[in-house]
């Protein structure tokens, strides 16, 4: 079986049958604009509305199912895509255009997130508490919250879904999903075989709407009760909304928003290794990861070498066609270069500009040397390497996500760490040195959810806690044990086998 022979060019909403005004859009590949991936319908408010309620019908029996059971089902699932490993990577590098051994990768941590979660399903503990009073026994438990909105970006189309979707399956929730459009093909792909793993077709729900449909849907299904818990991906301007619109409906969402994640190269980092790292993290995936590096942040001592070798290294990386061994392919889609065009037109007088021959779009009058492929047929951008930025700068405060990597000097750890907490996002950071006290002072002071030390802002695993602080989140994590507190709440038990009543607090014996 293959996932791309499963897909007809024209999708659309699959459970949920409404008709309700939406327009077509197109999935393209963005290294071939001409190479049309998915015809999508988008449907209007009324699409995700109805999915909620039919989500929420079909919930109540997926509760019932026992969660070692759960388990097994999202195992099924972690199997079949590795079944399908390379079709699927070969989807997600043609629709997004992120080169092949990342799809790879990216396609490798759903199947981790299975494995992680099958185990789950067979330690969905609660807890036996002591009672202030003699024959009396107190108990938690995990129930599920019920139905989750799953609102995602397509930068990474299979991993980040499934940190949401599989372990709100796992703890008997039903879920309705909706996708970036330009990754509409990727998303149907990981739903089929969700489907074929045994998912209720109600209990996962599919569902492509733009962004105005989808928070009038949202608002809809919040209004009427159909959905407990949102779970968005995506801009922090964005997730902003989000929040407001759940905190009107007494909801804490979970959100995984933007990042300027900074890091620190320390007087006695060891700068090959500190190159190699910024290099990946900065403009490996293009920088549009939410954790792709931001703000270099270089010693004065090392500054000069670093950035000579950095932008060395940068001029003779290898673009192009992300099916090819390249360090980065096009960006995502049109919009996305757009907004990356409108990051370039912010570059100021007092940068200075290295990296590459020429700035913005890769094209014939403006050629990248040792380009791999036809520039001419999709969205590639020449890398930029920005010295001397300024932290009042645009690009020092704003995520960017492109290739685009700003540098500045400190003399003093604690001006470094000041520096990258600057610009009020805190998802991920990193600091290259070889003293360990370095490293964890870094670690205490920088308001980052995830710190790494000699390695990169990006790549984080399956199954440590993911997620931000600041413009970055609400405090949320995703992944590991951790999510569970996303996709369960609490409920207690009081069970008293004295025969008679006990009163809290009044019938207790204080010493
Ligand atoms: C994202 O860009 O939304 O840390 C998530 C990483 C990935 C996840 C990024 N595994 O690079």
């Amino acid at each position: 079986m293959s996932v791309e022979s499963t897909l007809s060019s024209v999708i659309g909403p699959d459970t949920t049958a409404v008709d309700d005004g939406g327009t077509e859009y197109l999935s393209r590949n963005p290294s071939n604009l001409d190479d049309v991936v998915a015809r999508v319908r988008l449907g209007g408010p009324d699409t995700l509305r109805v999915a909620a309620e039919n989500a929420q019908r079909a919930q109540r029996e997926w509760a019932q199912v026992p969660a070692p059971v759960r388990g097994r089902v999202v195992a099924g699932l972690g199997r079949l895509v590795e079944a399908n490993k390379e079709s699927l990577a070969k989807l997600v590098t043609r629709e997004i255009g992120k080169p092949y051994a990342e799809a790879l990768g990216e396609v490798q941590e759903i199947i981790d997130t299975c494995d992680f979660f099958l185990g789950e399903g067979r330690r969905l503990y609660g807890q036996t508490v002591p009672s202030e009073m003699p024959d009396k026994q107190l108990f938690t438990f995990r129930v599920p919250v019920g139905v989750a909105a799953v609102i995602t970006a397509g930068n990474f189309p299979v991993a980040v879904p499934s940190w949401y979707i599989v372990p709100a399956l796992l703890c008997g929730n039903a879920v309705v999903w909706k996708p970036a459009e330009y990754a509409a093909a990727a998303a149907r792909a990981v739903a089929e075989l969700a489907w074929r793993a045994g998912v209720p077709r109600g209990v996962l729900n599919l569902v492509y709407a733009d962004g105005e449909a989808t928070f009038k849907g949202l608002e809809a299904a919040l209004e009427a009760g159909t959905v407990n818990k949102v779970g968005f991906t995506g801009s922090s301007a964005v997730g902003t909304r989000v929040g407001e619109l759940c905190g009107r409906h007494l909801q804490s969402p979970c959100l995984e928003l933007g990042g300027k994640n900074p890091m620190v190269v320390a007087a006695d980092a060891d700068l090959d290794l500190a190159v190699e790292g910024a290099l990946f993290s900065g403009w490996g995936t293009a920088g549009q990861r939410c954790t792709s590096l931001g703000n270099l942040i270089v010693h004065r001592d090392l500054h000069d070498e670093f950035v000579s070798r950095l932008d060395e290294a940068l001029r003779s990386a290898t673009i192009g066609e992300p099916t090819g061994d390249v360090l980065y392919g096009p960006l995502l889609d049109q919009k996305f270069a757009d907004g990356f065009e409108s990051v370039l037109g912010t570059i100021a007088d007092h940068h200075t500009v290295l990296g590459s021959e020429s700035v913005g779009r890769i094209t014939e009058s403006a050629p990248r040397k040792g380009f791999h492929g036809d520039p001419s047929t999709g969205l590639y951008y020449h890398p930029v390497l920005l010295d001397g930025l300024r932290p009042d700068d645009h690009v020092f405060r704003q995520e960017t996500f492109g290739p685009i990597v700003g540098v500045s000097t400190f003399d003093t750890l604690d001006e470094a760490i000041e520096l990258g907490n600057l610009p009020g996002y805190g998802l991920s950071a990193a600091v290259y040195t070889t003293n360990p006290q370095t490293a964890f002072r870094f670690r205490q002071g920088i308001g980052a959810g995830m710190v790494s030390v000699n390695n990169s802002t990006s790549g984080a695993e399956a199954h440590l806690p993911f997620g931000g602080n600041g413009r970055s989140g609400n405090g949320s994590r995703q992944s590991g044990i951790w999510v569970l507190d996303q996709f369960t709440r609490w409920q207690s038990l009081n069970w008293d086998f004295s025969g008679k009543l006990q009163k809290a607090q009044m019938d207790v014996d204080t010493v």
